[in-house]
C-alpha cells in the first residue's frame, strides 16, 4: 500500500529538517504524526515516527526539563500561516504591524527601534494570519537568531519604503536573505530547494504611499520581480485591505467549507488547506475515518454547477464548498 503523504506532511516533514532545537524537532513530529494518513501503508512510518518522538522526549527531559532546547525566539505558528516583516530600517514594518493587528510594535521616526520579533495576529476574511515584526536588515544584534525566524516563516514581506529607491531596496533585502542562505521564489513556483539555500514564498510591499511624490517609477522598477507589488500606507485603511490579501496570497492557501447533505451551502469555519489540495485531503482535515470511507462528494463553487458529483481526487479551489458521501 502506498504511503500517499499530503502536502501538510510534507512542509511538517521539512520543519523537522529544518528544526534546530528539541522542542522544535518534537513539534514538528507531532505535527508529522497528526496530519499523516493512516493505513496499512503508514504503519511502519508511524512506529518510526513514534520512535523518534520518544527519543527526543528523553532527550529533552536530560536537558533540564527541555532549558537547553528552548529557543526563546521560537515564534509558535498560529492561525492559517506566518508572514515574517523584512525591510531596512525606518522602512515603516512596525507601523504595518500595529496597523494591521492588536499587537503594539514601537515606531519612531529614527532608524533601528525593533530589536525584538513582535507578533500580531491579523484578521483576513475569515481567516487570521500571523504577522512578524522584526529588526531590520543590518541590525546587529539580531544577527544570531534573525536567520532561523525568517527561515521559519512560511511566508516573507518585503517591506519598501515608497519615499526611497525601491529598487534598491528590494535588491539589498535579497541580497541580505542571500547571506542567511535563504532565497525567493515567485507564486506557484515549486518550493524547491537550490542547494544549500532554503527557498522563500514573497510579497512586496511598498508602504509610505501617502508620502511619495511618484509610484509609476517604483512600479516600473519592480516589475521584474516574480511577485506582485502591494501599495499601501498604514495611515489608509483600505490600502491595508490589500496587504491583507496579498499576505494571504503568498501563503498559497485554499479555504474549503463543509456541509451536511441538506444543509445550505454556507462559508464559514473553513478548512485551511495547500493549494492543489484534493477532495480527500480535504476529508482528512475533517477526520481520517472520513476520508477512508469516502465514496464521493459534491461540491458548489466557480467551475461546477450545483452540487456537482466529485471523486476523492477533485483538486479544490479556494472557497469551495463540498459536501462528503461515505
Ligand atoms: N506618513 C507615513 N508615515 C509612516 C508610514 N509608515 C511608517 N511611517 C513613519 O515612518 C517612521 C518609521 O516607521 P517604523 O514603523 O518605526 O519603521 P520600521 O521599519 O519598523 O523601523 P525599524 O524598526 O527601525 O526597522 C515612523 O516615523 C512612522 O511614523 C506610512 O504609511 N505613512
Ligand atoms: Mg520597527
Amino acid at each position: 500500500v502506498p504511503a500517499n503523504l499530503t502536502p501538510q506532511y510534507h512542509a511538517a516533514e521539512q520543519r523537522f529538517r529544518e528544526a534546530r532545537s528539541t522542542e522544535e524537532k518534537i513539534e514538528a513530529l507531532e505535527e508529522m504524526l497528526a496530519v499523516m494518513p493512516k493505513h496499512k501503508g503508514t504503519d511502519k512510518l508511524k512506529a518510526d515516527l513514534r520512535r523518534r518522538m520518544a527519543k527526543l522526549q528523553e532527550e529533552e527531559g536530560r536537558a533540564g526539563k527541555g532549558r537547553r532546547g528552548v529557543d526563546p525566539y521560537h515564534i509558535k505558528r498560529e492561525g492559517a500561516g506566518q508572514v515574517a516583516l523584512y525591510g531596512l530600517p525606518n522602512a515603516g514594518k512596525s507601523s504595518l504591524l500595529s496597523a494591521l493587528t492588536h499587537a503594539v510594535s514601537p515606531v519612531a521616526d529614527y532608524p533601528f527601534t525593533t530589536h525584538q520579533p513582535v507578533v500580531g495576529m491579523m484578521p483576513f476574511e475569515d481567516v487570521q494570519i500571523q504577522l512578524v515584526d522584526l529588526p531590520p536588515l543590518m541590525d546587529e544584534g539580531s544577527r544570531d537568531w534573525l536567520p532561523r525566524v525568517l527561515r521559519r516563516a512560511d511566508a516573507l514581506a518585503l517591506v519598501l519604503d515608497a519615499t526611497e529607491d525601491a529598487a534598491t531596496q528590494a535588491s539589498l533585502l535579497e541580497e541580505g536573505l542571500r547571506e542567511m542562505g535563504l532565497s525567493l521564489r515567485g507564486r506557484g513556483e515549486p518550493p524547491e530547494e537550490t542547494g544549500r539555500d532554503r527557498v522563500k514564498a514573497f510579497l512586496i510591499c511598498l508602504t509610505k504611499v501617502d508620502l511619495a511624490p511618484d509610484l509609476k517609477g517604483p512600479l516600473e522598477d519592480l516589475a521584474p520581480w516574480p511577485a506582485p507589488a502591494v501599495l499601501v500606507s498604514a495611515l489608509d485603511t483600505p490600502s491595508l485591505e490589500d496587504f491583507r490579501r496579498a499576505s494571504f496570497a503568498s501563503l498559497e492557501l485554499i479555504r474549503v467549507y463543509t456541509k451536511a447533505p441538506h444543509e445550505k451551502p454556507v462559508k464559514r469555519n473553513p478548512l485551511i488547506l495547500p493549494r492543489g489540495a484534493t477532495v480527500e485531503d480535504a476529508a482528512r482535515g475533517i477526520h481520517k475515518d472520513f476520508a477512508q470511507n469516502l465514496k464521493f462528494a459534491r461540491i458548489w463553487g466557480e467551475g461546477f454547477f450545483e452540487g456537482q458529483m466529485v471523486g476523492r481526487d477533485q483538486v479544490l479551489h479556494d472557497g469551495a464548498v463540498v459536501e462528503f458521501h461515505a
